[in-house]
């Protein structure tokens, strides 16, 4: 390899690495909820930091045939979600709970019921200001109910 290629293929390296790491989001606590032969729909949660402004535009998944991100809104006093069409705003290091009665993932046409204990891949498409694309691969358990320290009760105070 000669010096200029090599010089190139390194500066490559490094903005492909920077490009990567602005658009990484810090997850936790994700988790998805199992469910029973038959059942087509599940929810998915999970705490998402961003340490830049940054959109989750979509999700996705192989084990459903449409993952939406959603929100829990009252219509009257109907509890009802729909999906967020111009994705989920993610502020600069403030945390943005995804949790059941609040956004969530939503995922549609499930191809086989999901198990507690397995772990399914979700893959986040991120957007940053400056419109640019990037995904991230999670593996998301399955749980029946939210991590300690997590979920539905947290609503009642
Ligand atoms: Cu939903």
């Amino acid at each position: 390899m000669n010096p200029i290629s090599r010089t190139f293929s390194i500066l490559l390296a490094v903005v492909l690495a920077a490009g990567a790491q602005a658009q990484t989001v810090d997850v936790k606590n994700a988790w998805v909820r199992a469910t029973v032969q038959g059942q087509k729909a599940t929810g998915a949660f999970m705490q998402i930091t961003a340490p830049a402004a940054t959109t989750l535009v979509s999700v996705s998944t192989p084990v459903a045939g449409v993952a939406e991100v959603h929100e829990m809104k009252m219509d009257g006093d109907v509890m009802r979600m729909r999906p967020l069409t111009k994705g989920l705003e993610l502020p600069a290091g403030k945390a943005v709970q995804l949790q059941p009665g609040g956004y969530h993932l939503m995922l549609m046409d499930l191809k086989l019921p999901l198990q507690k204990d397995t772990t399914i891949p979700i893959t986040l498409t991120l957007q940053n200001s400056k419109g640019v694309q990037s995904t991230q691969d999670l593996r998301v358990p399955v749980l029946t109910a939210p991590p300690a320290g997590q979920g539905e009760h947290q609503h009642s105070h």
